[in-house]
């Protein structure tokens, strides 16, 4: 089975976007498959809104723990199955929380064991102006998400989802984004609309 790395800063819309792609992709239910410490893995079962009350939240690091979802894709006469998988946000420096740390060295892990990793970007909380010049292009990432693009980019199949375009700022930030980081693909989404997931299930079919 192919999986999908889902993973950012935190609070960027990772789970949102998880619990809305999979509902875009026909899912009713939700079947959370999480890894726990001790090694083994739970499954937990929402409703697509049960999920969004329960584990999307604006307070930072509120996904603790690595959780996927089996997605069933239809590919040609077969139906294959991709597992799309949520991961604890990064952040700079040492965090203060154990259970945070471990959970962000898992992520890592997780980087460099997956194929296909969907990076997500906030774009209404960067700073962007369209008066930098391109050799600044990158000043402008936290180098949290610079080592995640440079990384993942060189090694990996490797899309930016720059999210939350619903609000103003970000699609101000949009143009600018996607000229500095043209040589990326990049797909302009709203993880809390739906926006954007046809252009992102085209290519999680392909990928299947
Ligand atoms: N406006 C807007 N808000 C969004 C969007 N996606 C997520 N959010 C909000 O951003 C906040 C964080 O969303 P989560 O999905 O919990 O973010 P996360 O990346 O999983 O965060 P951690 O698990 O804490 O690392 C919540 O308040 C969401 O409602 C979006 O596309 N647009
Ligand atoms: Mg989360």
């Amino acid at each position: 089975m192919n999986d999908c790395l889902v993973t950012g800063m935190t609070n960027v819309g990772k789970t949102c976007f998880v619990i809305n792609f999979a509902e875009y992709m026909g899912l009713k239910e939700l079947k959370f498959h999480l890894r726990q410490l001790a090694g083994y893995t739970s499954v937990r079962s929402y409703s697509p809104g049960e999920a969004r009350t329960e584990l999307i939240s604006a307070d930072s690091n509120y996904t603790r723990q690595v959780q996927s979802i089996k997605l069933e894709v239809p590919a040609g006469k077969v139906i294959k199955q991709l597992e799309i998988i949520d991961s604890c946000g990064l952040s700079d420096g040492i965090h203060p929380d154990s259970e945070i740390r471990l959970a962000m060295a898992k992520t890592l892990r997780l980087i460099r064991n997956s194929n296909l990793i969907f990076h997500i970007i906030d774009l209404a909380t960067l700073k962007l102006s369209n008066n930098r010049r391109s050799k600044e292009a990158n000043k402008i990432l936290d180098p949290i998400d610079q080592m995640i693009m440079e990384y993942a980019s060189l090694e990996k199949d490797y899309v930016i989802l720059a999210n939350k375009i619903d609000l103003k700022k970000a699609r101000t930030n949009l143009k600018v984004f996607q000229k500095y980081f043209a040589k990326h693909h990049i797909i302009p989404i709203s993880a809390l609309y739906q926006q954007g997931f046809q252009e992102v299930k085209k290519l999680v079919l392909n990928y299947a």
